[in-house]
């Protein structure tokens, strides 16, 4: 398989960090790329024409996207339980799509500084970004913190890939502060192989 990605992309290190738990980076070559909505660069658009990585092309020359089908495809290949059934499947979607949420809203901030030019740059907008972020970061404080109690699914990677998107890039905006019970957890969860061996880059 070949996985297409950048080092500094969240939703890439999401895949690669499945793939860690999965047992399947040995099977995964990656192809690093660059592009923006404005230049695809090197970004493959042969492949996913949305111009979007992480994209898959699966050993039968299959492409695989977005983040969250390569998540399932990698999860069923190695039969693995990231996407446990039963009870708590839905919940486990739910904080996966939200963990892909704040990076929604947490790289549209940054294209809006990084990509728009600086004399048409929205400033309200990048604060209602925000402003989903810091709400959703208030709910998993208080709706979620059992479930990222429970063994590692998708979610957690999720989450985890997030608020690690936060660090690297929103630094300044200390998403921490009054979030102890989620800092706490994230100390913990950075320490895991899935997050060290994908650390950000860029
Ligand atoms: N929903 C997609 C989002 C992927 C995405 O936006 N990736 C960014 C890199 S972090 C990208 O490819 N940007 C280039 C573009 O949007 O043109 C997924 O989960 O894979």
């Amino acid at each position: 398989m070949q996985l297409y990605y950048a080092d500094a992309s969240p939703y890439a290190r999401k895949v690669r960090a499945c793939a860690v738990v999965l047992g399947l980076v040995g099977q995964i070559k990656v192809v690093n790329v660059a592009g923006t909505p404005i230049n695809s660069g090197t970004l493959p658009i042969d492949i996913n024409p949305l111009g979007k990585i992480p994209c898959l092309v699966s050993d039968s020359g299959d492409a695989i996207y977005d983040s969250r089908v390569i998540t399932r495809y990698l999860n069923s290949m190695a039969d693995g339980s990231l996407y446990p059934e039963g009870k708590h499947k839905w919940r486990v979607l739910t904080l996966e799509a939200t963990g892909d949420g704040i990076m929604d809203a947490a790289l549209a901030m940054v294209y809006e500084k990084r990509v728009r030019p600086a004399e048409i740059v929205f400033d309200d907008w990048i604060e209602g970004q925000w402003s989903k972020i810091t709400r959703t970061i208030d709910d998993i404080e208080k709706r979620w913190m059992n479930d990222l109690a429970a063994p590692i699914t998708a979610a957690h990677i999720a989450l985890g890939c997030a608020l690690g998107y936060l660090d690297f890039r929103l630094d300044d905006r200390n998403w921490r502060n009054g979030h102890d019970a989620l800092a706490a957890w994230f100390v913990e969860f950075s320490k895991t192989d899935a997050m060290t061996l994908t650390a950000p880059k860029g």
